[in-house]
Order: structure tokens, then sequence, then C-alpha cells
């Protein structure tokens, strides 16, 4: 069949009756943006000749993530939620807000609830054999004020680039822990360095990121939510130097300015004073905070989050 069998009047109006928009009743956003999806997904059919078996498949493609409750992947994976993370730093750019550590993305695999220590914290359960890692840095305000008693959120993926309970095999919490700034406005966590992630071998997002040509993997990362009274809430990580999948992060979480070179250390006084026993790397992720600000456009994103049993 060939494309562009359509006239655009009759998609127009076949998808403003199917969005309800002669009708009285209803949600008026709800009605707006599907009306909007639905004619720009007619087109996509109509000029590219999508065949009813590519449609279903397509359909079909879609119940299957679903069903492995996958759409949390393939979202990062398509660049939407960096998308959603560059249309935020435009509307911050906006509202006259500039500075502060850079976001990027949350991902799909936080869990809520992790245990709160102050100042420091040990994440890993003792049992990775990866390579010991310190992670430390300071928390400060745009103006260059620490800011004691903010909450550091940091989860990551062990040596095999798993993360609990998401991997069914690791403890309850392993690698996820919130950390209350000292007196300083500092944090310390002692860990594993994690590696990176890749898509399972059978989801639906590795399928589809190889039938684009690409691949399905991450560069390793340690993820941040940093909260405190009276700043907007940053969602963020950093990568490591070096890394190989650094520049070409399946999902688009890669930002140079998020970029620590891990600093490797094989004191014998060293090791022991960080409480290891054998060589480890050591990261510093300073943060700088924003002060909210009325008619700033929200940072806290509300989104589902599972929490450990
Ligand atoms: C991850 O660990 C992650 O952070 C994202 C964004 C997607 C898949 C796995
Ligand atoms: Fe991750």
């Amino acid at each position: 069949m060939p494309a562009n069998l359509m006239s655009k009047s009759k998609m127009k109006q076949l998808a403003e009756e199917a969005s309800g928009i002669g009708e009285k009743g209803g949600d008026a956003r709800v009605k707006e943006v599907t009306n909007r999806l639905l004619y720009r997904l007619m087109q996509v059919i109509d000029e590219c000749d999508v065949s009813m078996e590519e449609f279903w498949a397509g359909v079909g493609f879609l119940a299957q993530t679903a069903k492995n409750n996958e759409f949390g992947l393939l979202v990062p994976g398509v660049a939407l939620e960096h998308f959603l993370d560059l249309r935020l730093d435009e509307a911050e750019k906006k509202a006259g807000i500039s500075g502060g550590t850079l976001r990027t993305i949350e991902g799909p695999l936080y869990v809520a609830g992790a245990p709160l220590s102050k100042g420091e914290a040990r994440m890993d359960d003792g049992t990775d054999p990866g390579e010991p890692f310190v992670i430390e840095g300071q928390v400060r305000g745009e103006d260059g004020n620490i800011i004691p008693g903010a909450i550091v959120d940091i989860w990551h993926a062990n040596s095999k680039g798993g993360y609990s309970f998401i991997d069914g095999e690791q403890a309850a919490y392993n690698l996820r822990r919130r950390i209350e700034t000292d007196a300083k406005g500092r944090y310390l966590a002692r860990s594993i360095v994690p590696n990176g992630y890749g898509c399972p071998p059978e989801s639906c997002t590795r399928k589809a990121m190889t039938l684009l040509g690409r691949h399905a993997e991450r560069p390793a990362h340690v993820h941040f939510f940093i909260s405190a009274p009276g700043y907007r809430k940053l969602t963020t990580q950093f990568n490591f130097t070096g890394d190989k999948y650094l520049y070409t992060d399946f999902a688009f979480g890669t930002r140079e300015e998020l970029v620590v070179t891990l600093e490797r250390v094989t004191d014998a006084a060293a090791i022991r004073n960080a409480g290891f026993n054998r060589p480890f790397a050591k990261a510093k992720f300073d943060v700088i905070l924003i002060k909210e600000r009325a008619g700033a456009p929200r940072t806290e994103v509300e989104r589902e989050h599972v929490m450990a049993a």
C-alpha cells in the first residue's frame, strides 16, 4: 500500500472525535493530550504506511513491556527521561535559576526507605568481592554555605551491575543508604565499586535496542537524591572517567560535569584508616543545591516507588 492515503483533515477530525473534544464531560487536560497523541500517531502510520501486522506487533510489544513491568527501563532507553530533564533545565533557566549541580535521570531502580545514618554509612554487606570504594563529599548552597542535615540518598549496583531488590540476589537495601550530612555538610559512604548495568537478555528494552542497532548498556554510575529544607531537591548521578560506555549510555544519563576520576589508594595505613583490608577506590562528589523559590518548576517528582519488605 502506498503512503499518505489519508487527508490531514480526516485524521484531525477522527482524533478529535476519539478524544471527546466536542463533548462537554471528561478531563480537559487528558482530552487535549490524547487528541495530539492520536493525531500524530495516525500521521506516522499513514506516512510510514504501517501495515496491520506491524501495528499489532507494536501493540504486542507494548503489552509485553507492561507485563514485564518494564516501562521504567524503556523510557530512558528511548531518551524520554533525559528529554524530561532537558525540559526541566530549560524551565529553570526561564525562571532565572542557574548554577548548582546538574541533574540527571533517576532511572527505574530506586527503592524507598533505605537505612538512615548520620555523617557516614557502610553501604555493602561485605559479601561483594569487588573493589572497596569510598564516596565522600560536601553539600553546599549556591552561595557556598555549608548545609548540615541534608539527606543524601545513595543507590548503586554491585560489582556484577545488579541492584538489590531488583535482582533478587542481594540482602534488602544492600548498596542503598540515606546519609544525613554532618555539621560541616559532609557525607561519607563506604561501599564497593559498581559495575555498569546491562538490560536483561530477554527484556523488551534490549530487544528494542537491538532492532535499533544500539547496545543496551549503561556505564557504571552512582545515583543520588539530595534534599534539605528550603532547597530544591536534586536527582543526579556520577560516572567514572574511562568507562567503556561513558559516552554511549543507552539511557542518556551521562553529563560531562558529572564524571568523576577515581583515586586509587594503595597505602597500607590509609587502607586501615578507611576500614578496608585491600586497596580501594575513592570518589569525591561535592554537591551544590539551589534555594527553593516561589514560581520555580518543581524538582520533586511524584512517581511510583517500591519499598523493600
Ligand atoms: C539503571 O541502573 C539505570 O540507572 C537506568 C536509568 C536504567 C536502567 C538501569
Ligand atoms: Fe542505575
